[in-house]
């Protein structure tokens, strides 16, 4: 299998106004295609694309309690299942038109699905698809994942985000590193909304996923999977489970930083952010 360089997040936040049901940013998509079609020719190694759902997807995973799920076990309610059934529509109508801009840029990219081959207990990842990821990678393809619900062992289903995922990818394909791309240009000491927010240039993990500085986030009421909070955790602990080995960037789609950030992992001051593991 070719060696997996990069692992990229093209973020909801960043491919879609995530206030406005199922609104792309089509700028912002082909900016995103044109830095996988750099990573794909760079003889860098091979990559693998996740993206996240935005405004397709966490709407209709809010308004039908897909990431609660069943309070009954593993029997989903009828309402419950066509609220799946809305959601998965959605994030694979995403997947398609992200799939269908990276090929339109030359890239051999193939939309992959979590559903039905990633599963969950108690919303942590049970079983994992690699197989598919891997022969695609082996079969000279680039993997396009999403954010996705999944069938869960005791509430019937919940919502497998794609910062999840990319956490089991990593420790699946040890990358060179991963790079988060997100609307704003990193991660903040607080919301990056709130007056005197400043951007922090790196975060040093401890071993026992202590983050120095720490932050303040927030998400929006609709996201169904935790916002920033949740893209924090997994970093950290992709950078826990590597020893320190792969570097985890954040930094914004629309900006400079991004392709040099997703090529060689290099950001420049104020250019985003990079969680590393801290020195002892
Ligand atoms: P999706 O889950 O839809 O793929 P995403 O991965 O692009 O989305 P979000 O989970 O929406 O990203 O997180 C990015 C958002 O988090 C930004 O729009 C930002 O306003 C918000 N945010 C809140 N607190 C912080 C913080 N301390 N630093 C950076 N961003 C923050
Ligand atoms: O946007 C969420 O994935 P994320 C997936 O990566 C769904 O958190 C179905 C809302």
């Amino acid at each position: 299998m070719p060696a997996v360089g990069c692992i990229v997040k093209l973020g909801g936040s960043a491919l879609t106004e995530k206030n406005q049901l199922e609104t792309l940013r089509a700028e912002s998509l082909r900016r995103a295609a044109g830095i996988v079609r750099g990573l794909c020719g760079a003889g860098a190694g091979s990559c693998i694309v996740v993206h996240g759902a935005g405004s397709f997807g966490h709407f209709q995973a809010k308004a039908n309690g897909v990431a609660s799920g069943s309070p009954a076990g593993s029997a989903g309610s009828e309402a419950l299942r066509r609220g799946l059934c809305l959601t998965r529509l959605s994030v694979t109508k995403l997947n398609h038109l992200v799939t269908e801009q990276l090929v339109k840029c030359g890239v051999p990219a193939v939309g992959i699905s979590p559903f039905g081959a990633w599963k969950t207990a108690g919303k942590k990842v049970s079983q994992a698809g690699i197989s598919a990821i891997r022969d695609a990678l082996d079969a000279g393809y680039i993997p396009v994942v999403h954010g996705d619900c999944a069938l869960d062992s005791e509430q019937h289903c919940c919502i497998l985000s794609g910062d999840a995922i990319i956490e089991v990818l990593s420790r699946e394909f040890s990358p060179q590193r991963v790079v988060f791309l997100t609307d704003v240009s990193g991660i903040y000491d607080r919301p990056p909304d709130t007056p005197g927010a400043r951007l922090v240039d790196s975060i040093s993990v401890s071993p026992d996923g202590r983050m120095d500085p720490p932050v303040l986030t927030s998400a929006l009421p609709h996201d169904t999977t935790g916002g920033v909070s949740l893209k924090l955790r997994a970093a950290v602990n992709i950078v826990i489970q590597s020893h320190g080995a792969i570097p985890v960037l954040i930094c914004k789609l629309d900006s400079e930083a991004a392709e040099r950030a997703c090529l060689t992992g290099e950001l420049g001051v104020g250019e985003g952010t990079r969680l590393s593991l801290a020195t002892v």
